[in-house]
């Protein structure tokens, strides 16, 4: 008996993680259908090296115009493509920013779960698709109990972390109301040589490289003693994929349950391109700064407070103990091998850029 085809819609596929995952399901055979948002200019950068592979190799890759704003956009296109599985990365997903754009940041993060949600149930698919979620550590927000897990309280910090709680929610709640095979990953914080450049540890990697190169000379920060529990996106969009392949749906954190300050990853970051970064100033203070240790006038990072949240989260780690024993996941990547791909990938890109 042949299997029935495998179908994916990926709402923001353009970003870190739907790139990834994009790959990840072509090379499985997958047909992929991935949802982007128009803009003025390209904003396919993370995914042309596969869309335009599809003329020559007839790569299964489909895209399509929306916005997780747009519910009659949505019936349409899961109407059109009939996916078997659909992945909902997209999101504003920038937690300062939420803090500039709160009500813009609960329609996208928070009403637009619901609206896909509804969209599937409008087609008529509620039994036959699977559907994952891109939750988030974020919200553990405020310290409850370490390591967090799948049954730690919730306490969200941000606009971000509050929409995202009302999309973990209403998933929840459609899974009990109508049967539906719906999955909260409540992931970690994971990062690549492609996360976007205002997210910490990118910054820092772009920085470190041109830094090194001559081309700038301090890098700008807010909070360093924040600690985060960082992964590599390869690993945990493998996750997601496992998850949906279970025969019942549930909720999992995905984590590397090690955790480091954004302090940790500056030093690390700049030791591999062999600078050393000593600290002056009082710990946690504006003043805080970091100087190169061969060459004390060089000053390396700076503390700037408008990096600061009004409202901080300071300390994730994560137990990821039940996708281990479920569903067979772990993280293979090590935070040293996270910074060193990072920096050797941005390197890279700064030597080789025109100028
Ligand atoms: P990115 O910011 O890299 O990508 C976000 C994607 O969502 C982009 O494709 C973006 O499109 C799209 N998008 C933004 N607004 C809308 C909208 N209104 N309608 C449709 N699409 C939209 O995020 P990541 O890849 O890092 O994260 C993926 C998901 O996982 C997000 O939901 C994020 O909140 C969540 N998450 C991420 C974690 C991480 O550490 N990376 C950890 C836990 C959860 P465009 O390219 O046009 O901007
Ligand atoms: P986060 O990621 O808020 O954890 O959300 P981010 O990299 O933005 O911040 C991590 C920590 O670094 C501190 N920080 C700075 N952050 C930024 N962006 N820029 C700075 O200059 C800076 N200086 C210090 C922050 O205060 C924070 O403590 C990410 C996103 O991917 C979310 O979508 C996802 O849900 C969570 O991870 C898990």
């Amino acid at each position: 008996m042949s299997e029935e085809p495998k179908v994916a819609l990926i709402t923001g596929i353009t970003g870190q993680d739907g790139s990834y995952l994009a790959e990840f399901l072509l090379e499985k055979g997958y047909t992929v259908h991935g949802i982007v948002r128009r803009s003025s200019c390209f904003n396919t950068g993370r995914i042309d090296h596969i869309y335009r592979d599809r003329h020559e190799t007839g790569v299964k890759l489909f895209l399509h115009y929306g916005d997780l704003c747009d519910a009659t956009n949505l019936v349409g296109i899961i109407n059109k493509t009939e996916p078997t599985e659909i992945y909902n990365l997209g999101a504003m997903s920038h937690v300062k920013v939420s803090f500039d754009m709160p009500e813009y940041t609960a329609d996208c993060d928070g009403v637009g779960v619901l609206r896909i949600l509804d969209a599937i149930r409008t087609a008529g698919l509620e039994k036959k698709i699977r559907f994952y979620q891109a939750s988030t550590s974020e919200l553990y927000g405020k310290v409850q109990e370490v390591p967090q897990s799948e049954t730690t309280p919730f306490y969200p910090r941000s606009p971000y972390a509050v929409a995202k709680q009302y999309a973990y929610w209403i998933l929840v709640n459609y899974r009990e109301a109508y049967g539906m095979h719906l999955t909260n990953g409540i992931l970690f914080n994971h990062e690549s040589p492609r996360r976007g450049r205002t997210f910490v540890t990118r910054k820092i990697s772009v920085a470190v490289a041109r830094i090194k190169e001559g081309l700038d000379k301090t890098l700008y920060l807010g909070n360093l003693d924040s600690k985060r529990d960082w992964g590599h996106a390869r690993d945990y969009i493998e996750g997601m994929w496992m998850m949906l392949q279970q025969d019942e749906p549930d909720d999992y954190v995905l984590a590397t349950g090690e955790t480091h300050t954004v302090r940790e990853f500056v030093e690390k970051a700049f030791k591999c391109v062999d600078i050393e970064v000593v600290w002056k100033g009082e710990t946690g203070t504006v003043n805080e700064i970091g100087v190169d240790a061969t060459d004390p006038n060089r000053v390396l990072v700076k503390i700037d407070p408008q990096y600061f949240r009004p409202t901080e989260v300071d300390l994730l780690i994560g137990d990821p103990k039940k996708a281990a024993e479920k569903i067979g996941w772990t993280a293979t990547t090590t935070f040293e091998g996270l910074v060193k791909e990072m920096v050797a990938a941005d390197w890279e890109m700064v030597r080789t850029a025109p100028r």
